[in-house]
């Protein structure tokens, strides 16, 4: 590619859409409409844009769409993709069609392909056995990322843990450079990169293995002897006196509070119940089983919701043992203990945990003090802070939180640790429409990728492609897709072959296909090289474009921005790309909703068609009024009432051209230059700033001063010329032109308006120089036909209010 400029580059993206059967509705394009504004902004400045658009084809969506109206996704998608693509091009959209791109296009998907290849060869894909997320509904396996609360983002069902075959992504191997990579992206929304924080949840905190024990009580000879007191430091194995024993790991990131440490909750789910319960050392079994049961049906939102009360059982005829000091504590079981987060176990520290307090309080557990308040705290209350650790032990006391921590883990023999609540990327789909991995197995199910030459690996063309609901994908059952004869390369990789060649064995290809996201998490740097057939982009390309400049969207501020970042990073580390962000920037908008102040969905009927919208109003109209309804970054409600308002402006900005052009000049009363030249610099600063509704409101006063003073053709083509990215069919011929420059100095009016006040009555204005002198103004005011004819005899005094009035007194 060929660069105007070797400095002055631009590269504007939108999320790119998936193209649902329903197409557009007037929210979709807010966003198409900004950056549009944008690049041709830039453009006209000089800069050389790319502002592609393409397909995010792949998926549940366009599947759902395609089984319900009994066509093949294949040609639903391309239907859908035209429609969309005639409904931007009706708001006059300027994208590169050139540069398009669909994720389900073999051209495409041949290099996610290779990406997941290179991610397997660092050992960053993988097979995995674990119950995963499954939709009963979708009848497939799902992210942690695809759910809202426990539900599938895409129907709502609840899901369950089905134990899948899994491939899993490592992208908690990047979830610290997630997190710290993060203070780069300073153009960025404070609150996305809050959001991501939160998504990955790093915490430092200590885990510490205790002893659970139970079941029969053996003899214990030493138990008199040491006044009770057992465990560490007392020489004696508490352990001995029961016929149970095992431990349980549980995770802190108040290990300094393990003194106050009065009982432990396991998980309803965690494995070690469930083992108490099958060797009958649970005695009070109906009980638990009863509130494990009850547990099933909530979600873990539900579960950790502030302020929710307290459940739980009690684990009779067993107990944890402290380890810092051997004391035996009694261990429940509740659901605010989640299985998913750190260890499915906790040590409960009631006088310094809001949950703990509340649980302790109702189950009337004992509440041990072990963290000083400071002074204006009172005693008594829950103290949650950090600071001086007492009524602990001896070489514990006096120390500060963050010593303690570290001390009390050492001498538990615990572990310093980093938990994350980001889980692992669960990745295979076992859907048709997606892309195929580029994985076989030989006869003992170990995975081989395939050589590049293999690449792509074509989806087939299936007569039945819905959801078999068996944990297997439709490809499954499709012979010619899945035997393949090959060998293995020296590189260790899969090389079809003849069926009779002396090296050919059967291989079986994976059947699962990969998720929605994957091409999305990538595909900013195909649109840059998108015909490579040798890389996915050609190298020099990606140093002239290492990031996407502004990228513009509403949605997926923890999904696809985490995935993209980390598919990114590990193209970084393996040479592909030179910046280790994608987004330099990033826009965040507001949604559009319907007249009724709801939300826009086909569902509720409540949908407006831009198509029809731009039939009745214009397209420039249109993009006008979708900017100026509020900030960008606003929630807004559409009004047809308000779409009128910015008609009339257009209509008149129209009028106003056909005027200046059939005349040079249309009744110049007095000079335009500072309106122009504020309107020039205000419209620039704005649109860099993403402020799209300040500029029409400025334009709207522009014009104003325009109709009220007459205006130059010059003058005029400098205001179209800064229309024109927002009308850019009102203003065509503006569109290659250059952004006018203001001028510092004509920003401030030389002039001012002076209004004549006669005898407590208004009547007139005068133009004259800013501060100029009483004298003149007088002198000027004198020279008007109104003084002339309200004034007849000599005034009792005239009086001269600076840049403002006169006041004459008669
Ligand atoms: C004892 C303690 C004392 C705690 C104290 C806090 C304050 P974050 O910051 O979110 O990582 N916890 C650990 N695993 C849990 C699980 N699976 N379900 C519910 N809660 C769990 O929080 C870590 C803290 O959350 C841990 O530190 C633990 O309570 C609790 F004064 O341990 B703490």
């Amino acid at each position: 590619m060929q660069n105007k400029n070797q400095n002055k580059k631009c590269y504007v993206l939108d999320m790119f859409p998936y193209p649902s059967g329903d197409g557009l509705h007037v929210g979709h394009p807010k966003g198409y409409i900004a950056t549009d504004i944008y690049s041709r902004y830039k453009k006209l400045n000089g800069f050389d844009v790319v502002h592609p658009m393409g397909w995010d084809a792949f998926g549940l969506p366009a599947e759902q769409y395609a089984i319900k109206n009994k066509v093949h996704p294949s040609i639903s998608t391309n239907k859908n993709i035209s429609n969309f693509k005639s409904q931007l091009n009706k708001i006059n959209l300027g994208y590169d069609w050139n540069r398009e791109i669909s994720t389900t296009d073999p051209k495409f998907y041949k290099w996610t392909q290779w990406i997941f290849k290179q991610m397997y060869k660092k050992g960053l894909a993988y097979e995995s056995y674990e119950p995963i997320n499954w939709c009963p509904s979708c009848k497939t396996g799902l992210a942690n990322e695809d759910l809202n609360d426990n539900r599938c983002d895409r129907c709502n069902s609840v899901v369950e843990k089905k134990p899948l075959r899994q491939w899993n992504l490592a992208i908690t191997k990047y979830a610290d450079r997630l997190i710290d990579d993060l203070d780069i992206l300073t153009e960025w929304p404070e609150w996305v990169r809050t959001a991501q924080r939160n998504w990955i949840g790093r915490s430092e905190g200590s885990e510490i293995d205790f002893k659970i024990v139970g079941g029969d009580k053996k003899l214990d000879i030493n138990e008199t002897k040491v006044g009770g007191l057992v465990g560490y430091g007392t020489g004696i194995n508490i352990s001995s006196k029961y016929s149970f024993e095992n431990t349980f790991k549980i995770f802190t990131t108040r290990a300094d509070t393990l003194f106050g440490c009065t009982y432990t909750v396991l998980a309803p789910e965690h494995a070690m119940v469930r083992e108490m319960l099958d060797k009958n050392i649970i005695t009070n079994k109906s009980e638990v089983e009863k509130y494990i049961e009850e547990v099933k049906s909530k979600t873990d939102m539900e579960r950790s919701a502030e302020g929710k009360e307290k459940t739980g059982v009690k684990l009779e005829g067993v107990s944890a043992i402290n380890p810092a000091n051997g004391k035996e504590v009694p261990v429940y079981i509740a659901d605010y203990v989640l299985a998913s987060y750190g260890t499915g176990a906790i040590m409960a520290v009631p006088a310094h945990d809001e949950r703990d307090y509340e649980f302790a309080k109702k189950y009337g557990v004992e509440m041990i003090d072990v963290i000083e308040r400071p002074d204006d705290t009172d005693l008594g209350k829950i103290y949650t802070g950090e600071g001086k650790v007492y009524n602990s032990i001896s070489w514990a006391d006096g120390l500060l939180s963050e010593d303690a921590k570290l001390e009390i883990t050492g001498h538990v023999n615990g572990k310093i640790v980093t938990k994350y609540k980001l889980k692992e990327w669960v990745f295979a789909r076992q859907r048709y429409w997606g892309e195929p991995f580029p994985i076989v197995f030989d006869a003992d199910h170990k995975s081989y990728v395939v050589a590049d030459s293999e690449l792509p690996v074509l989806l087939p063309e299936v007569e039945s492609y819905e959801p078999t609901g068996t944990g297997e994908s439709p490809l499954a059952g499709i012979a010619s897709f899945t035997d393949v004869y090959g060998y293995i390369n020296d590189d260790g990789e899969f090389v079809s072959s003849d069926k009779n060649d002396s090296r050919a064995k059967l291989f079986k290809r994976e059947t699962n296909t990969m998720p929605q996201w994957a091409g999305s998490s990538w595909y900013w740097l195909r649109f840059l090289d998108p015909h490579n057939d040798t890389a996915m982009i050609d190298k020099s390309i990606e140093l002239d474009w290492p990031q996407v400049d502004v990228y513009v969207g509403g949605d997926h501020a923890t999904r696809h921005l985490i995935y993209a970042r980390f598919w990114h990073k590990f193209l970084y580390d393996i040479g592909v790309v030179s910046h280790i962000e994608p987004f330099k920037r990033l826009e965040f908008l507001g949604f559009i909703l319907a007249e009724d102040g709801s939300k826009m969905s086909k569902s509720k009927g409540n949908t407006i068609n831009p198509d029809s919208v731009v039939d009745e109003y214009g397209s420039d109209t249109f993009r006008m009024y979708e900017m100026f309804m509020a900030p960008f970054e606003a929630t807004a409600v559409w009004s047809t009432a308000s779409i009128r308002g910015v008609k009339k402006f257009v209509e008149r900005a129209t009028r106003l051209k056909a005027k200046v052009e059939s005349a040079d000049y249309v009744d110049v009363k007095c000079s335009n230059e500072n309106i122009l030249h504020q309107t020039i610099k205000k419209v620039g600063e704005d649109i860099e700033n993403f402020k799209f509704n300040t500029c029409v409101s400025q334009m709207m006063i522009c014009l104003n001063q325009f109709e009220e003073n007459g205006v130059s053709r010059a003058e005029y083509a400098d205001f179209l010329r800064i229309m024109a990215p927002f009308a850019p069919t009102l203003c065509a011929e503006y569109l290659t032109t250059d952004w006018p420059a203001y001028d510092e100095n004509k920003l401030q009016s030389s002039m001012v308006k002076i209004a004549i006040q006669i005898g407590g009555k208004l009547r007139g204005v005068i133009d004259i120089a800013l501060d100029a002198a009483d004298d003149e103004v007088i002198e000027m005011v004198k020279s008007t036909d109104e003084y002339k004819k309200y004034v007849t005899a000599e005034p009792k005094k005239i009086i001269v209010v600076k840049n403002k009035i006169v006041n004459v007194v008669i």
